[in-house]
């Protein structure tokens, strides 16, 4: 027990868990188990009926797994974690949950692409009314939110423009009309962002990106309060998704929460840099990133962000064309969806990650053709600029003769 309350870092690394518990090993054990031995069958039966506290079954809980849930319910400022099997595995088991046919959910008009599709095609399926609206301006709320509306639902910074919705000024509107607010908050991580102290009701991450880090696992993380994330649990989880995150992931993902406040910090200085250069490169028409005094949302991104994040949307004059062009030349940046990671990528989002929006949906919902997303990675400043440089468009040399 220490008497003093610790730092991000110091929880991200320690929380939880006691070596002395653990035969002094300083790494938590890695528990590879589906199933658990019950000490009686009347302890079995009680634990079922909720009686008894245990681990019956890693589809419903697994102590590995359960560590990461504890430590990402601290950093995110929650009351409890749930792991699951992806990010999607998330949303979606958290929606399952909270939505019947009938109930509206209130979205912004810009979020990830799979994300769109689950709640565009998915839920609508299903009898859920699905109303996307521009929740930059959250006024926009108090027009359409009604007792039908259960979920409203944002990401912040959103994929791939990198538009802010106020959380708090959201929250408000919202909870005013008792509806859950529900933030993605994959860009931001909760080292820049915790969304549940403006308001939030639940956080969900697709932990793939900057809380694993290192690009080499697929998983899921929420946070809330106790009530809701062990509804989520119970039914989202257990009975309706099975999206369940292996212990074995939940190792990696804890591995990489212990150096996210150190990556954090280098993706930020990076990617501020590279904004700024981009800003001023010849053959660049736009740059949306949070830390630029261009950037619209300023006043939200001083707010809610304690610095402004590793991601990066721009988009060249000559539009896909020209980013295609560029992205071709690249030799060190790499050409892959996803984010967070220690290598530098580079995507088209109306071709990839948002190619499950129709055009015209894309361009209702505010995601231009042009595009180019950036994650900046943990590599040397200096190489990445060297190879974004020796890519963009060059100033035409004129002649004189
Ligand atoms: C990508 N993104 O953008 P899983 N929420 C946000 C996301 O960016 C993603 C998910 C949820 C990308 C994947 C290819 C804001 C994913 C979904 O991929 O299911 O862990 O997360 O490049």
């Amino acid at each position: 027990m220490r008497n003093r309350p610790d730092s991000f870092a110091t929880l991200a690394i320690h929380h939880g868990y006691d070596p002395m518990e653990n035969e002094g090993a300083l790494t938590p054990p890695l528990h590879l188990t589906s199933t658990f031995a019950f000490e009686t069958a009347e302890a079995g039966g009680e634990m079922f009926a909720g009686e008894r506290t245990g681990h019956i079954y890693s589809r419903i809980s697994n102590p590995t797994c359960d560590l990461l849930e504890k430590r990402i319910a601290v950093l995110e400022g929650a009351e409890a974690g749930l792991a699951l099997a992806s990010g999607m595995g998330a949303i979606s088991a958290t929606m399952w949950t909270l939505l019947a046919p009938g109930d509206e959910i209130i979205l912004d008009k810009t979020l990830y692409g799979c994300t769109f599709s689950f709640m565009q095609h998915g839920l609508a399926k299903f009898g859920v009314i699905v109303t996307h609206i521009d929740l930059t301006t959250p006024k926009n709320l108090t027009e359409v939110i009604s007792d039908k509306t259960k979920v409203v639902y944002f990401e912040t910074p959103a994929n791939p423009n990198m538009r802010l919705v106020d959380i708090e000024a959201v929250s408000a509107i919202a909870h005013a009309n008792n509806a859950y607010v529900v933030v993605d908050n994959t860009y931001a991580t909760p080292y820049l962002t915790q969304p549940i102290s403006h308001g939030a009701d639940i956080v969900v991450h697709s932990a793939t990106k900057y809380l694993g880090g290192h690009g080499d696992v697929v998983a899921g993380l929420l946070v809330g309060s106790a009530e809701l994330v062990s509804e989520i649990r119970l039914s989202g989880l257990k009975d309706m998704t099975g999206a369940v995150m292996a212990p074995f992931n939940a190792m990696l993902i804890l591995r990489g929460l212990k150096t996210l406040e150190l990556r954090m910090d280098r993706h930020c200085a990076s990617a501020g840099t590279i904004a700024t250069l981009l800003e001023h490169s010849y053959g660049v028409q736009k740059v949306w990133y949070p830390g630029l005094d261009s950037f619209e949302q300023r006043d939200v991104a001083q707010r809610q962000m304690a610095q402004f994040g590793g991601m990066i949307a721009f988009e060249l004059e000559g539009g896909i064309d020209a980013g295609r062009s560029m992205m071709n030349k690249l030799q060190l940046i790499t050409r892959a969806v996803s984010l967070g990671d220690a290598e530098t990528l580079i995507q088209h989002p109306a071709s990839m990650t948002h190619s499950t929006y129709s055009p015209e949906e894309r361009s209702l919902h505010g995601i231009s053709e042009g595009l180019v997303r950036l994650s900046i990675g943990l590599e040397g400043i200096g190489d990445v600029i060297f190879d974004l440089e020796q890519a963009l468009p060059k100033r035409p040399v004129y002649s004189a003769a």
